[in-house]
């Protein structure tokens, strides 16, 4: 059964259960709902580097911080398409273009971006973006060319936020999701750990992913990747088990979404991803670059895949149950 009534207290439980058990329970859920077998490949695009207004604590991208990022105006249409192709035929099933924007304006950049969705839709890749905050308007315009889904992350708990980000609310972020659900595109949320936030922290972001009127069909985990000349440069490593925990207790209270093992695969082994895998974790970036930062490479990944005896989920695969594309 998929439930959006989860109590704070049932979720601390989940959390908190004795970790074999917990991922016991997880890789339980995860197959009453999925092919644990299929793990989905995406390949992240930034098309638009740097020079951000925003003061995210944990991102290289934000122009007050003082990074080795280069600022990089939005790439012209046919450099993404190659790039997008190469991904394809580097087995990626779901393409993901970031721009370094607080939101997007309606403007001749987000008229490029436009062809850029069009361009990559028409190649059988899921197409997704993350381009900071979006009306309900461009959500629709964005969804006429072809998005499939888009990226906006809660990154935290609404308790912890303040801490981390002071240019845009909590609320806002929530304004955004509701946009692009609104606008019938598939909702890919989630948040990082390892930014200086509490276990009550983790377990908040969990519950209000977990109560939004729908599921997001895609919850995102990242852990910090600390970057030289950010303020959380020298945050401590998350150890892997708090992973584990994220990941399992996203997968029992949102059966059916495809948890991503996003940033910070770069420093796990083979086996640590693995307890991942077990623990429900069922996508992840490949390529080897995330945004800015580095991440393992597609002949390591292929490798794992072949070790774990993963195989690759095919593109488009919940279309025409949920109706979520223009056909
Ligand atoms: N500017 C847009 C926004 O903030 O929504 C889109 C791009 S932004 C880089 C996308 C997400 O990347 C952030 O919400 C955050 O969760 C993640 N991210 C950024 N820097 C990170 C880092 N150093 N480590 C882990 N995740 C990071
Ligand atoms: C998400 O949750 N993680 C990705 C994607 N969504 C956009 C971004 C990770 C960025 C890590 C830092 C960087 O490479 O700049
Ligand atoms: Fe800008 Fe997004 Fe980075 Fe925040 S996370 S500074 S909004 S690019």
């Amino acid at each position: 059964m998929i439930r959006n009534d989860w109590t704070r207290q049932e979720i601390t439980e989940i959390y908190n259960t004795p970790v074999l058990e917990l991922i016991y329970n997880a890789a339980t859920v995860h197959r009453q709902f999925n092919d644990a077998q299929e793990v989905q490949v995406c390949t992240l695009l930034s098309v638009k580097t740097g020079g951000c207004p925003e003061d995210c604590a944990y991102c290289p991208q934000a122009a007050r911080y003082h990074t080795d990022v280069k600022v990089h105006k939005l790439m012209e249409v046919e450099e993404v398409i190659g790039k997008a192709l190469e991904a394809k035929e580097a087995g990626s099933t779901r393409f993901c273009m970031g721009a370094a924007w607080r939101e997007v304006r309606d403007n001749k950049d987000f008229d490029k971006v436009l062809e850029m969705v069009k361009g990559v839709s028409t190649m059988g890749m899921e197409v997704c973006c993350t381009l900071g905050m979006l009306s309900y308007e461009q959500a629709n315009k964005l969804k006429e060319a072809g998005l499939y889904a888009y990226n906006h992350n809660l990154d935290t708990s609404e308790e912890f936020y303040g801490d981390i980000i002071t240019t845009r609310t909590y609320k806002d972020r929530l304004d955004t999701l509701e946009n692009v659900r609104g606008a019938k595109i598939s909702v890919c949320s989630g948040g990082i750990i390892g930014l200086g936030e509490n276990e009550n922290d983790r377990i908040g972001m969990l519950h209000t992913l977990a109560t939004l009127p729908e599921h997001p069909e895609s919850v995102p985990v990242n852990a910090l990747v600390p970057v030289e000349g950010t303020p959380l440069e020298d945050q401590e490593k998350v150890s892997v088990w708090e992973m584990i925990r994220m990941i399992a207790t996203a997968r029992i209270i949102m059966p059916k979404a495809m948890v991503r093992l996003s940033a910070g695969r770069v420093r796990m082994t083979l086996e640590e991803q693995a307890l991942c895998f077990l623990a429900g974790a069922n996508s992840i970036f490949a390529g080897d670059k995330l945004l800015t930062t580095p991440n393992p490479g597609i002949i390591q990944d292929k490798e794992m895949f072949q070790v774990l005896n993963l195989k690759p989920r095919k593109a488009y695969k919940e279309v025409g149950k949920k109706q979520l594309v223009n056909s």
